[in-house]
C-alpha cells in the first residue's frame, strides 16, 4: 500500500490493512525538501527523507487500531486498522 504524504499531511490519512501477515507501506513523499518518514510507535518506521522521495517499512501487527505519526512533525498523524 502506499500512502502520500503532500502539504504536510497522509493521504490517506486512514487505512485498512491485513492483521497477521507482512504488510508492506510505501511512503511517497511529495513535500520538496520537506523530510518526513511513517513512524508506528513500537512497531517500525520508514526511513526519513526529504521529497520527492520514496521510502518503505514492513511490518507484522496483530487485529487492532494504530496510530501513525511523522517523526518530525507531530501533528501529522493517520490511522491505519488492521483486521
Ligand atoms: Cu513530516
Amino acid at each position: 500500500m502506499t500512502i502520500r504524504a503532500v502539504a504536510l499531511a497522509y493521504s490517506p490519512g486512514s487505512a485498512t490493512i491485513a492483521a497477521g501477515v507482512p504488510v508492506t507501506i510505501t511512503l511517497q513523499n511529495s513535500d520538496a525538501s520537506v523530510a518526513h518518514d511513517l513512524t508506528l510507535p513500537g512497531v517500525g518506521k520508514t526511513d526519513l527523507c526529504a521529497g520527492p522521495c520514496n521510502s518503505s517499512v514492513t511490518f507484522t501487527v496483530p487485529a487492532g487500531t494504530y496510530s501513525f505519526v511523522c517523526s518530525t512533525h507531530a501533528d501529522m498523524t493517520g490511522q491505519l486498522i488492521a483486521r
